[in-house]
């Protein structure tokens, strides 16, 4: 038996045996290796990509099983221009994604694809994404020439023989296909086919256009499975909050890339809280999977396993337990290397805890030192990390029956307009705060940052079909939820005229969170306002925190002209959509106007 077919041989289900067999005969691989997901096999894994240079390793007393890569300098973040959702006609994909026919697109990566792997090893990647067992479990098989891609896949998902054993003899699985190929720009292809159940990934090696589990298939492919199936993949973290009285509820919130979602998620309460046994725990940190179980109550899942989080700015103010999440067992992709005197690396990234290095190496590979006018960690440079390492991991993450979720939260980066934090009057408004909210750019995706986007539910990137069903499924989900989560939008990002941040942010939202879940319980007060309720100043617990009830008043104040404005701006989102906007929308925007 030749070394191609022992592997072909190893894999268990005839269906990903008979499809890799293609990929081999495409792809033309010197070797081909089925991973088991076994720690032998990943130390294994780290020993050769030292000795081929696609890591390196890290000083492993201070940061055990810890390494370091660095990417391709022109591959350092998504690239939502070469992201394309593939199907037989234009509306399949509407008006916010790139839309490529599914013939011409296989047919184009097939040239690229053909003969690609010639003196590379084929990683065949068994995975499931989602707590083995649970109904929206689903399993996927990520072909890849990138050792790199094939051990961080076995951070981030349930990897290896486990996978083979939930996908059984059946032929659902999701075909996911990808090769570095030259790491060119001008051969980069991020492509969909959901009708296929199948994504094609050219040219990058960069986590979210590379590790296909994550965003291609637990966000764009799931999301149309989800619209097919009834239930929903939405880009959101997903926490546990005990009150220390014995109530504990899940909240699932949406931020678009880079607003601190995965800081969110690990919020610590301040003392005040802590000392009243107030307890946040971590399910997810970027994608949950929602349906309606038999009573009618919203569940939720995080199908990843891991965290692919961004560096610059972690630190232990802003996020304690990554900090400790990241000790060990991390890939460091794109930070800042610090030569040691035992001849080791450390890493470093700015706004971190350690001091800054008289010397290190920039992200880039380039020479770097303090006042040299370039960034040492690049802004989008990223760990990877196993969601087990978090110390506030909620006891539930394994759960393959979910959590019941009691809160919705949309949230954006507004330096203007937007206040602290408002809830929708019911599900149906929520769905249209969630649809309309902007936010200003940042690094985690190509292209100019600062800018307010409209994104939909922080889903702009990732819906993998049509917005305008996308929009018709969120309120459809309405019927199938008979005590429907309350729905909330809060900007953590407000800036005074001087252009300082007005809430101080991280462990302090826990002052919000308390309102959003009193609110859910029927326990808080709120006010009407055009927006939705709102919270007086002195709705929301200020003990401990020195901040001036002026500055509160601002940050909670609603400006009717920028609220104008605002609604002038949503106008691009609604003329993107044209005739298809779902009837709800048209009504919502027109309440909306009347209030104001
Ligand atoms: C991410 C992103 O990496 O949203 O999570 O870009
Ligand atoms: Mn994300």
């Amino acid at each position: 038996m030749s070394e191609h077919q022992a592997a072909l041989a190893s894999i268990p289900n005839e269906h990903v045996r008979r499809w890799v067999e293609e990929c081999i005969k495409m792809c033309q691989p010197d070797k081909v290796y089925v991973c088991d997901g076994t720690k032998e096999e990943r130390a294994r894994f780290f020993k050769e990509g030292c000795e081929t240079g696609v890591f390196i390793e890290l000083n492993q007393k201070k940061l055990p099983g810890c390494y370091y890569h660095r990417s391709n300098p022109n591959d350092v973040a998504r690239v939502e221009h070469l992201t394309f959702i593939c199907g037989p006609t234009e509306d399949l994909a509407g008006p916010t994604n790139n839309y490529w026919n599914d013939k011409e697109a296989y047919a184009k990566l097939k040239t690229l694809f053909t003969g690609c792997m010639k003196g590379r090893t084929m990683y065949v990647v068994p995975f499931v994404m989602g707590p083995i067992g649970s109904p929206l479990a689903k399993v996927g098989v990520e072909i890849t020439d990138s050792l790199y891609v094939a051990v961080s896949m076995g951070i981030m998902t349930r990897m290896g023989k486990v996978a083979w054993q939930q996908l059984g003899d059946s032929d659902e699985f999701t075909e996911c296909l990808h090769s570095v190929g030259d790491c060119n720009p001008e051969r980069r292809y991020i492509c969909h086919f959901p009708l296929d159940n199948r994504i094609w990934s050219f040219g990058s090696g960069y986590g979210g256009n590379a590790l296909l589990g994550k965003k291609c298939l637990s966000l764009r492919i799931a999301s149309f499975l989800g619209q097919q199936q009834g239930w929903m993949a939405e880009h959101m973290l997903l926490m546990g909050v005990e009150d220390g009285k014995g109530d504990k509820n899940y909240v699932a919130a949406a931020f678009p890339s880079a607003c601190g979602k995965t800081n969110f998620a690990m919020l610590i309460p301040p003392q005040k809280y802590a000392n009243e046994g107030w307890k946040v725990t971590t399910l997810g940190d970027d994608i949950v999977w929602m349906w309606a179980d038999e009573n009618g109550r919203l569940r939720a899942i995080n199908p990843e396993y891991g965290y692919f989080g961004v560096v610059p700015g972690t630190n232990s103010r802003s996020n304690p337990n990554a900090v400790k999440t990241i000790q060990k067992d991390t890939i460091y992709t794109n930070v800042a290397l610090v030569p040691l005197e035992d001849g080791t690396y450390d890493v470093w990234w700015e706004d971190s805890d350690m001091p800054e290095p008289k010397k290190a190496i920039a992200w880039d590979g380039s020479e770097w030192t303090p006042g040299c006018g370039k960034k040492a960690a690049h802004p989008n440079s990223r760990f990877t990390a196993p969601m087990h390492n978090n110390p506030a991991l909620d006891p539930a993450a394994e759960d393959p029956a979910g959590v019941p979720v009691s809160a919705i939260i949309f949230g954006g980066r507004r330096s203007k307009t937007i206040p602290l934090v408002y809830q929708a009057f019911n599900w149906i408004h929520g769905v249209y705060v969630g649809a309309t909210i902007g936010s200003e750019t940042t690094a985690a995706a190509t292209g100019q940052v600062g800018v307010v986007r409209r994104d939909p539910m922080a889903m702009l990137p990732f819906i993998g079909y049509n917005v305008r069903d996308y929009l018709t499924h969120w309120f459809k989900m309405r019927k199938k939820i008979s005590d429907p989560p309350r729905i909330f939008c809060v900007n953590w990002f407000r800036k005074n005229d001087q252009g300082k941040f007005m809430w101080p942010g991280f462990g302090e939202n826990m002052r919000v969170l308390e309102w959003i879940l009193n609110r859910c319980k029927g326990r808080a007060y709120a006010q009407e306002t055009p927006l939705g309720w709102m919270p007086r100043p002195e709705d929301i617990n200020m003990d401990g925190l020195d901040l001036d009830p002026k500055t509160m008043q601002e940050l909670q104040s609603i400006n009717a002209d920028d609220v104008k404005s605002e609604l002038l701006s949503q106008q691009e989102l609604f003329l993107k959509l044209g005739g298809d906007m779902p009837k709800e929308m048209i009504f919502q925007r027109e309440l909306l106007i009347s209030r104001l």
